[in-house]
């Protein structure tokens, strides 16, 4: 049967099972809007600016373990993706980006909005195509998905002219075949166990590549192992963190303990942990005398940093799992004293919040936490942390007890955190999704809270409201002397702002109404904004400087 390019496009998006697409319309890609208008089966959310489109599908990718997919059109639309994908892909996320082109018959002549959209993603994706033929839509576009989510996940660009699109096809739409991992080789297995067997102080390290899916895995590994456990930055939704052997998340803001148990432990085991920047401290976490046992599902990251004492080329879960039955076949190992002292100084560390009193009409800190802490009992409600100076406060004394209801954006990018919540509530309908953003980063894309409206997203945001880019402005407050510019904000009443939109809005200026303004706002059953409001000199916990950048 003939169809249009833009009709097989969508055909080849639903074999692939996508069933959500955020996006953001323009001439290049109303055919692709029009195929999506005449089916059911794929849900088209239209949001406010492209970048939320990109991290909205990252946000859906993360909670439903397949590809997010984001819709956009030629040019300044595709520009506008630029962040959210250069972010993906610092983060190894699977989100595919459809993109609409000039038709080619006016191609290379700089027509209207016309770009260069492969040499422009190149550098952050792991794939970029332009379709030349409207019969081989749907192989490049599931050639596309399938690249985005094998091997070390990540984002890919599918760009398509409009004649593609709109040219006739009666090509056969197949579906992928299933791909899976890996699997740990069998000697390889057998020397992990037995360096784990002779460890006196052995550490786990689960990072972004450990998925929380696979927690149950993990938590047996470190039962048969006696080791302690801690995740790379960012990371905490990995593992439970009222485990006893849990010792912390690694990364900026990370306690003296975790560091220590880390460095000083005969044995590692990195389970899909990169070692970025801030969760080696530069580079310089790993000691000397440690043997490392690296599993990756990408066999470029196993060696690249560290030389590891064994490499395993393999599903992070699966690893885990065969490590384990050879451990137990050898018999099991008890947790040993010097983890035994770490999890003990780990527990004594993340128990007491620092009270820094603030000022009157301000909400400390301290309180903050104290309303995140009663917020995580609940047993319906994901995290979402965005970039900002109160994120230390979180990894260090909030903690994740439910593997898999916590996000953080490792790749730096402000403003993540609200659109991949909006990702993170559609990919969970039964969840009660909560953003917590700095109101620098909030408002970035604070107008998609009219999406939520429309669309009936029920995301929950929490303003960490401090009047500044508190992040740059403590850069100057400790390395320029206190010479401010360009830190300091004028915000609205941000819980006025949500009203206006159609949306349930408090603003808490006592550290006591925080729990019952949160409660509220996740009862409305409507997007929220609870606009928290801090001192503007209110940032990291006592003692934090901010990240260097030297
Ligand atoms: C897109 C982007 N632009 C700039 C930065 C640099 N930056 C990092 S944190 C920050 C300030 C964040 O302000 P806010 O969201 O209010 O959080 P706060 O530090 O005040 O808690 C800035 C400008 C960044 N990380 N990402
Ligand atoms: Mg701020």
């Amino acid at each position: 049967m003939t169809r249009s390019g833009a009709d097989v496009l969508i055909e080849a998006l639903a074999a692939e099972g996508v069933t959500t697409v955020f996006g953001l319309p323009g001439t290049t890609i109303m055919d692709v809007l029009d195929a999506l208008a005449r089916q059911s089966v794929i849900t088209f959310v239209s949001v406010r600016h492209e970048q939320v489109a990109g991290f909205a599908a990252d946000g859906f990718a993360r909670a439903h373990g397949d590809v997010g997919v984001c819709l956009v059109s030629r040019g300044p639309g595709a520009a506008n993706l630029a962040t959210a994908l250069q972010n993906a892909y610092d983060e190894s996320i699977p989100v595919l980006a459809l993109v609409g082109q000039v038709p080619a018959p006016i191609a290379q002549r700089r027509a209207f909005e016309e770009m260069d959209v492969v040499s422009a993603f190149r550098p952050f994706t792991k794939w970029v195509v332009e379709v030349g033929e409207t019969g081989r839509i749907p192989e490049l576009a599931q050639r596309a998905i399938r690249i985005a989510v094998t091997g070390r996940p990540g984002p890919v660009v599918v760009s398509l002219p409009l004649d593609v699109l709109q040219g006739p096809t009666d090509v056969r739409v197949q579906r992928r075949a299933r791909i899976l991992p890996p699997v740990p080789h069998p000697d390889l297995v057998k020397e992990a166990a037995e360096l784990l067997l002779s460890a006196e102080r052995p550490v786990l390290i689960l990072g972004g590549g450990a998925a929380a899916s696979g927690c149950d895995s993990y938590l047996a590994l470190a039962a048969g192992t006696g080791a302690a456990v801690a995740t790379t930055w960012l990371r905490k939704g990995a593992f439970p963190n009222d485990h006893p052997q849990f010792i912390g998340s690694l990364g900026y803001g990370a306690f003296g303990s975790t560091e220590e148990a880390v460095h000083d432990a005969d044995v590692v085991v990195a389970i899909g942990c990169r070692f970025s920047e801030f969760t080696s401290k530069r580079w310089t976490l790993l000691g000397d005398r440690t043997a490392l046992i690296h599993v990756d599902i990408d066999p470029e990251e196993l060696g690249r940093l560290y030389q590891p004492a064994v490499a395993i080329w393999a599903d992070g879960e699966a690893a885990a799992r065969a490590v384990t039955r050879e451990i137990l076949s050898a018999g099991q190992r008890q947790v040993g004293p010097a983890t035994e002292r770490a999890c003990r100084r780990y527990a004594d560390e993340s128990r007491l919040v620092p009270e820094a009193p603030s000022a009157p009409g301000a909400v400390a800190s301290a309180d903050l936490v104290a309303a995140l802490r009663g917020l995580m009992e609940r047993d319906d409600v994901v995290l979402v942390q965005d970039v900002h100076s109160f994120g230390p406060w979180i990894s260090r004394y909030v903690k994740v007890t439910r593997p898999g209801s916590y996000f953080g954006a490792a790749g730096g990018a402000m403003a993540w955190g609200f659109p991949a919540a909006i990702g993170v509530s559609c990919a969970w309908p039964g969840k009660r999704v909560v953003a917590i953003s700095g109101d620098g980063s909030f408002w970035m894309v604070a107008q998609d809270l009219e999406t939520c409206v429309r669309e009936g997203i029920p995301v929950v945001n929490i303003v960490v409201n401090n009047y500044a880019f508190g992040n740059t402005r403590d850069r100057q407050r400790f390395a320029h002397d206190g010479r401010y510019l360009g830190v300091f904000l004028t915000n609205p009443d941000l819980g006025l702002f949500a009203r206006l939109v159609g949306g349930h809005g408090e603003r808490v200026t006592v550290g006591s109404d925080l729990p019952g303004a949160i409660a509220r706002a996740l009862d409305s059953g409507l997007p929220a904004v609870v606009d928290v409001v801090q001192d503007k000199m209110e940032g990291l916990p006592p003692g934090l400087t901010p990240i260097t950048s030297r």
